[in-house]
């Protein structure tokens, strides 16, 4: 049979810190076990199909990169197939025990909406075959609703119901190949769900629009037994200005507002996190603290660049805070780490898709690691339960039990002297964070 990756002949092993073997984890090592679970069961990492086996390299001022071995066939469904057999040989060489894609990275659009069915129905067929020969095991699922030009003022956000309708019928047909598959899980991110100028843009109307296009799919997921988990992946910018789901705080506000919050988690993604002028650990902490952190696109951005960059995570301080919140509350699972990120333009070899995705699973390995050594010590998560220890009794906790009112806090404020004034000791807990590094 035809290999892909011809370059890496057997899976890659783990080797400890040690190794300097470009192909060899140094730090994840799937069976070990980290406080009650192995490391491959913490963090559940998925390779996307999009960037990993369809992203070209191209961008807004050149062609198309890479040639990829798997970028062969005389018709669009040949190229899907063998894009399908690199993939499995790509996860089974990483390791890796999930994926995730769009409808149409694993399957052509078609010339119109029974092709786009029949060859969804076609590869769906065979990526079940691919994943009960390999045991890997599918995320999520997820449409592709931003480039089609049809959505260009938006998917279920359009001022055209027709257009609506063409979501609803990707909606339908992806969420299908994903129950069909066993996912695990169903993303929503509404790339063209927002809004270029109030010109011509209702918003109130978009935005009940949205809701009542999620409540369609609630139904839908609930008639058909599709009992994955529904995710939203808020994002600030880019493709449009406004975008609908800025952040993770402004999506909770919506599925409140319009009675979902029940039905969905967040899917929060590092890049979006940053582009809302947010950290990481900000937007997965609000996430977490709602009980709504369902999964994570687990990527980094850049510093110096304005845009949605999806690099491969390395950074260790990054990282690690990521994994102290997924401790913190219990894990992700059904969730899990879809590694969202792309190489370099100039990188352009079938090998580099490895190094991206060795370095990031040694990074998040590494996270997770030291999070859990920060849990055991105890040192960083007490000095954070003690400075708000004041109102676990005494005057604190009759506050909060509501026994106290603004008079009676004048009147205690009236007989009391000044509160002592307490550092925050902001630079001890970094030094203490960096201790574990
Ligand atoms: C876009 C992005 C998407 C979603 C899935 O920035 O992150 O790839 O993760 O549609
Ligand atoms: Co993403």
């Amino acid at each position: 049979m035809k290999t892909f990756f011809p370059e890496v002949s057997a899976p890659i092993a783990y080797e400890g810190p040690d190794s300097k073997n470009p192909l060899a984890f140094k730090y994840y090592d799937a069976n070990r076990i980290v406080g009650n679970k192995t490391m491959a069961e913490h963090l559940r990492i998925a390779v996307a199909y999009w960037h990993t086996f369809v992203g070209n390299g191209g961008d807004p001022f050149g062609a198309p990169a890479y040639e990829r071995t798997w970028d062969t066939g005389s018709t669009a469904l040949e190229r899907a197939e063998h894009r399908a057999r690199a993939a499995f040989e790509f996860f089974t060489k990483l390791g890796v025990n999930f994926y995730c894609f769009h409808d149409r990275d694993i399957s052509p659009e078609g010339a119109n909406a029974s092709e786009y069915v029949k060859n969804m129905e076609h590869m769906t067929g065979l990526l079940k075959a691919l994943q009960n020969d390999t045991g890997v095991k599918l995320l999520w699922g997820t449409s592709n609703l931003t480039a089609n030009p049809r959505y260009t003022h938006g998917a279920a956000t359009n001022p055209d119901p027709a257009v609506m309708a063409c979501a609803a019928l990707q909606v339908k047909t992806t969420m299908d190949a994903t129950k069909e598959l066993g996912g695990v899980n169903y993303v929503f991110w509404g790339g063209r769900e927002g809004y270029e100028t109030l010109l011509n843009t209702n918003m109130q109307r978009e935005m009940e629009q949205m809701a009542r296009f999620f409540h369609m799919v609630v139904d839908y997921a609930k008639t058909t037994g599709f009992t994955g988990q529904l995710l939203i992946e808020p994002k600030p910018k880019e493709p449009t200005k406004h975008m609908y789901d800025f952040d993770a705080a402004t999506v909770l506000g919506f599925l409140r507002q319009y009675d979902l919050i029940d039905h969905f988690k967040l899917n929060i993604e590092a890049n979006h996190a940053t582009l809302a002028g947010h950290t990481f650990d900000h937007d997965l902490t609000i996430a977490s603290m709602n009980g709504k952190l369902g999964s994570i696109d687990a990527n980094v951005g850049d510093l110096l660049l304005g845009w949605d960059t999806d690099q491969y995570a390395l950074d260790l301080e990054t990282v690690t805070k990521c994994m102290l919140i997924v401790l913190k509350q219990g894990g992700l699972n059904p969730g899990g780490l879809n590694f969202d990120a792309k190489v370099r333009r100039g990188s352009i070899d079938g090998l580099d898709l490895f190094y991206g995705h060795i370095g990031s699973m040694d990074a998040f390995a590494r996270g997770l690691l030291t999070a859990q050594r920060i849990l055991d010590d105890d040192l960083l998560p007490k000095f954070v339960r003690d400075r708000y220890a004041g109102y676990d009794d005494g005057l604190g906790k009759r506050i909060m039990d509501g026994k106290e009112s603004l008079t009676s806090l004048a009147e205690w404020a009236m007989n009391h002297e000044e509160p002592q004034r307490r550092s925050g000791r902001q630079e001890m807990l970094e030094n203490l964070l960096q201790s574990y590094f």
